[in-house]
C-alpha cells in the first residue's frame, strides 16, 4: 500500500469538507466507518455470492461473479480510452443492466461517477460536465424518441475537459460500451484503483435550492455505512429480490436500501425501463419481486391500476414492502397500500445530501401511514429548531437541521453557499419543516427551501426563473408551487413582461424547451402578470404569490 500521503486524492482537498478528524475517528470507532471501498465491495460480495443472480433483466441475467467480471473488463476498457483514477465521470442512463457494470467499472478504476438522472437534459448535463470537469459522458443512444447521442455530441463541445462520450446502444461514429468492454481478454490489473475509503468516491445531485443544483460529494467509508444500515434496517438478504422502479442513479433506488443494499446482501436486482404499473406489476408477478420503491405518485398508479381493474389479475403475493418516499405521501393514500397491494408500506424520507428515515417494520399502522420514519443512525443528530435556529418545543413544527454519519459536511465547491446550507457547527439545513411524532418518529409538514417537489422531482425555483430571465421579453419571472391532488405539486410560473411584443404562453414554454431543461422543470401553468405582491421589505413574496387566484393568461 502507497502511504496515505502519497496516494493521489481522489479531488482536490480545497474542494470539499471532509468530516473533523474527531467525529470521523468516532463514526470509526462506533463501527460505521468499517474502511469497506466500492472496488472491494463487488469483489467481496462476487467471492461471496458467485452464482447466484445479481441483475434480472428479461434475458439479460448475470451473476455476482459475471457482473464482477464485466466491471473488470470495462474498466480495462474505459482506461485503454483514457479514463483514469480521480476523473470525473457523467453518467445519463435509464434503467438498462449496463448501468451497473458501468458503475462498478468507474469504481474499480477510481474514476468518480456524477449520476445525472435520465431526464435530465442539455442544460442539467452541461451544468454537471462543467461542474464537475468531467472527462467523459455516458448515455444511451436514443430515449424514446429523444436523440441522447446528439445531444452528448453537443454537450461535448461545449465542455472544454469532456474528451469522451461513450454509447450505450447504437453507438453510431463514437465509441460503444460493448465494444469497450472485451469479455474474452484477460483484464488488465494495473488499471485497478484501491481507493482511500475517506475518499469521494462519486457525487450525487442536490435538488437546488439557489442557482444550480450542486453536487454532492459522497465517499466509501460514509456511503457504504448508510447501505449497510439500510439493508439491515429493511431485513435484505439473498432471497431479496428489488425492483428498481425509479431511475436507479437517484439516491433512493440506490442506497435506501436500493440496488446496492440488494448487492450487500446477495440479493437480485430487477431494474425496470418505467414505473408505470403495466411494466412494473407485470415485472413483480414474473420475477417474484419482494420489495421495491417508488415515489407517491407512482404509488397511487398501482394502487388504481390494481383497484379498478387493468392490473386486477396480478398474483403480487410476493411483495412484501413498498417503500414509499421523496414527497408527501398523504396518510388516505398511505392506508390504502395493504389492503390493496396485500404487502407493507414503509415510508423513507431521505435526501441526497445524507440524512434518510425509515418507518420500521414493527412500528404500529398509524405510525407507518403517518409519519415519515426515523434515522438510520443512532448518531444522527437531529435538531428542530425557529427560524433563528432555537429548538422550538418538542412535538411543533420547525426547521429540520442535521448532522451524522453520512450527512455531508458541504458541496462540492460550494464554499460560499455552504455558509447557508451548513451551521457554523456542520449542521446541514435541509430546508423541510418538520416535527416529532410521540412515536418518536418525524412528520414532514412542510418545506422553508424555494424548491417544487413535482411528485418526487425536485425543482429549484430560481433555475426556471433565470431561464425565464433570459427571454427576451421578461422583465421578472417567479416560480411557486401549486398543489396538485396527484402530484402532489406542479409548478406555476408568473411572468412581469417589457413593453414591446408579448409573448404567448406557448412561445415562452418552446423557449424554455429550446435552452435544453429536464422535462419535469418545464412549468404546468404560466401567467402574465402586472407586478409581483411585495414582503414588507420589497422582495417577491412567493407566499401571497401561493395565494393569487390570478387567470389571466393562465394554463389551466
Ligand atoms: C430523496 O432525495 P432528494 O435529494 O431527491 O430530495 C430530498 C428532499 C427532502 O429534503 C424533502 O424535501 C423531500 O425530498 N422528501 C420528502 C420525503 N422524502 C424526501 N418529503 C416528504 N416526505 C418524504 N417521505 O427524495 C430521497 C433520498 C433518499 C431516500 C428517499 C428519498
Amino acid at each position: 500500500m502507497t502511504p496515505a500521503h502519497d496516494r493521489r486524492r481522489t479531488i482536490d482537498p480545497a474542494d470539499w469538507t471532509p468530516w473533523p478528524q474527531e467525529l470521523a475517528d468516532a463514526y470509526r470507532e462506533a463501527g460505521y466507518w468499517t474502511g469497506e471501498t466500492f472496488p472491494a465491495f463487488l469483489r467481496e460480495r462476487a467471492a461471496r455470492f458467485a452464482d447466484r443472480t445479481a441483475v434480472a433483466a428479461g434475458r439479460t441475467r448475470w451473476t455476482y461473479a459475471e457482473l464482477d467480471r464485466r466491471a473488470d473488463a470495462l474498466a480495462t476498457g474505459l482506461a485503454r480510452l483514457g479514463v483514469a483514477e480521480g476523473d470525473r465521470v457523467v453518467l445519463h442512463l435509464p434503467n438498462v443492466p449496463e448501468v451497473f457494470e458501468v458503475v462498478f467499472a468507474l469504481f474499480r478504476l477510481g474514476a468518480l461517477p456524477v449520476y445525472a438522472l435520465p431526464a435530465h437534459r442539455r442544460s442539467e448535463l452541461l451544468h454537471l460536465a462543467g461542474t464537475a470537469e468531467a472527462v467523459a459522458l455516458i448515455t444511451t443512444d436514443t430515449q424514446g424518441s429523444f436523440d441522447c447521442r446528439a445531444m452528448a455530441a453537443q454537450v461535448r463541445e461545449q465542455v472544454p475537459a469532456l474528451e469522451h462520450v461513450v454509447i450505450v446502444g447504437d453507438p453510431g461514429d463514437t465509441d460503444g460500451l460493448t465494444a469497450l468492454a472485451d469479455l474474452r481478454a484477460e483484464p488488465d490489473p494495473t488499471v485497478l484503483a484501491e481507493p482511500d475509503p475517506g475518499d469521494v468516491a462519486f457525487f450525487q445531485l442536490s435538488g437546488g435550492t439557489t442557482g444550480l443544483p450542486k453536487l454532492i460529494p459522497r465517499t466509501h467509508d460514509e456511503y457504504l455505512y448508510s447501505v449497510r444500515a439500510s439493508a439491515d434496517i429493511c431485513g435484505l438478504d439473498p432471497d431479496t429480490v428489488y425492483l428498481g422502479a425509479l431511475p436507479v442513479t437517484h439516491n433512493f433506488p440506490m442506497s435506501s436500501p436500493g440496488f446496492l443494499g440488494v448487492f450487500h446482501a446477495g440479493g437480485v436486482v430487477v431494474p425496470a425501463p418505467d414505473p408505470s404499473p403495466a411494466t412494473c406489476l407485470d415485472l413483480i408477478e414474473r420475477e417474484r419481486v419482494t420489495v421495491t420503491a417508488v415515489v407517491p405518485p407512482v404509488a397511487m398508479l398501482w394502487m388504481d391500476a390494481v383497484e379498478r381493474g387493468s392490473q386486477a389479475d396480478r398474483d403480487l403475493s410476493s411483495l412484501r414492502v413498498l417503500q414509499v418516499g421523496g414527497a408527501t405521501f398523504p396518510a388516505q393514500a398511505a392506508r390504502r397500500v395493504t389492503p390493496v397491494l396485500g404487502c407493507a408500506l414503509q415510508q423513507v424520507f431521505g435526501m441526497a445530501e445524507g440524512l434518510v428515515n425509515y418507518t420500521r417494520y414493527d412500528d404500529p399502522d398509524e405510525v407507518v401511514t403517518t409519519t415519515q420514519g426515523r434515522p438510520i443512525s443512532a448518531h444522527d443528530e437531529i435538531l428542530v429548531v425557529d427560524d433563528v435556529d432555537r429548538p422550538v418545543p418538542e412535538g411543533d413544527p420547525g426547521h429540520l437541521l442535521t448532522r451524522g454519519p453520512y450527512t455531508i459536511r458541504g458541496y462540492y465547491k460550494a464554499h460560499d453557499h455552504d455558509k447557508s446550507a451548513f451551521t457554523a457547527d456542520g449542521f446541514y439545513r435541509t430546508g423541510d419543516i418538520v416535527r416529532r411524532h410521540p412515536s418518536g418518529n418525524l412528520v414532514v409538514s412542510g418545506r422553508a427551501k424555494d424548491q417544487i417537489n413535482r411528485g418526487g422531482e425536485k425543482i429549484g425555483a430560481e433555475e426556471v426563473e433565470n431561464h425565464l430571465l433570459a427571454h427576451p421579453a421578461v422583465h421578472d419571472a417567479s416560480i411557486v408551487a401549486v398543489p396538485d391532488p396527484y402530484l402532489g405539486e406542479r409548478t406555476h410560473a408568473y411572468v412581469i413582461t417589457r413593453d414591446g411584443p408579448q409573448p404567448t404562453r406557448s412561445e415562452v414554454l418552446a423557449f424554455l424547451r429550446g435552452r435544453g431543461l429536464a422535462a419535469y422543470k418545464i412549468p404546468d401553468r404560466v401567467s402574465f402578470v402586472d407586478a409581483f405582491p411585495a414582503t414588507a421589505v420589497g422582495k417577491t413574496s412567493k407566499r401571497d404569490l401561493r395565494a393569487t387566484r390570478t387567470t389571466s393568461g393562465t394554463d389551466e
